[in-house]
């Protein structure tokens, strides 16, 4: 169970986030009020909400989640592999130090962003991606030993983030693309499989029970619903403009 997540409201400078989609500048008003229903999505799943202000100097500080793992023992501080989302870590330490006592840190020449790891249960799987390097990934791993927990890397293509993909919805059970559900490494966990064409929907999360999925992709909606979830659905169009989905908009511990 969570009890809590880590917000951070977007800035006007948004528009300049990095993206590889072709969907047009996101909308700064429309972004805020999707940010602003997101947030009670959260509250509705019990979680106690902390909003950090925007930071107009980092484009894509909105997407908080790649910044910190926030684990039952520890808080681990990334460092972002796209350089113009590095000074986004700078106060996490503080923000987190409210909750936690022991923070450990990724560094120089690491680079993770957690929007590439998966957390299932005790075991977080650490996709390779462009912006998550093997120094980064075994210095994660040393630190997730540290505490009794175990780290492993999942080799992956096409995806920015391994949570492009998949996500886990506990009960031994993750939603998955294609290019994961014949993946070895998860061969014991059930999968609900999203379409090629509903493929941004894997970017779902699982909070106490609920899944919030993003708003627009039925079949996916259907299949989470029929595995016995209770669904809400958000429009995060803004967001998606900027190659960022629902997990990446909170840290939740
Ligand atoms: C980026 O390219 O870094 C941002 N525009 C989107 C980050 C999305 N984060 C995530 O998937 N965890």
């Amino acid at each position: 169970m969570f009890k809590h997540a880590i917000v951070r409201r977007p800035c006007r400078q948004m528009v300049h986030g990095l993206t590889s989609a072709s969907l047009g500048k996101p909308h700064y008003d429309t972004a805020v009020i999707q940010h602003d229903a997101y947030i009670d999505a959260l509250l509705e799943c019990g979680l106690g909400v902390t909003a950090v202000d925007a930071d107009s100097k980092l484009p894509d500080s909105t997407f908080i989640e790649d910044v910190a793992l926030c684990t039952p023992h520890c808080a681990i501080i990334m460092r972002p592999g796209a350089k113009s989302r590095r000074e986004e870590t700078d106060g996490i330490k503080e923000i987190l130090s409210e909750w936690y006592e022991n923070i450990e840190k990724i560094v120089e020449p690491g680079t993770v962003e957690a929007g590439d790891i998966m957390m299932v249960g005790s075991t977080y799987y650490i996709g390779k991606s462009k912006r998550t390097n093997d120094i980064g990934t075994n210095q994660l791993i040393k630190i997730l030993e540290k505490y009794e927990l175990t780290g492993i890397k999942v080799e992956m293509h096409d995806v920015l983030h391994l949570k492009t993909g998949v996500a886990y919805l506990e009960n031994n059970t993750m939603l998955a693309t294609h290019s994961f559900i014949r993946d070895p490494l998860f061969k014991d966990i059930q999968k609900i499989r999203v379409e090629k064409e509903e493929a941004y929907s894997a970017n779902s999360v699982w909070i106490n029970g609920t899944v919030l999925t993003p708003k627009g992709y039925p079949t996916s909606k259907k299949r989470i619903e029929k595995a016995g979830y209770k669904v809400i659905e958000l429009d995060v169009s803004e967001f998606q403009k900027l190659d960022g989905g629902l997990s990446c908009l909170s840290l939740r511990f």
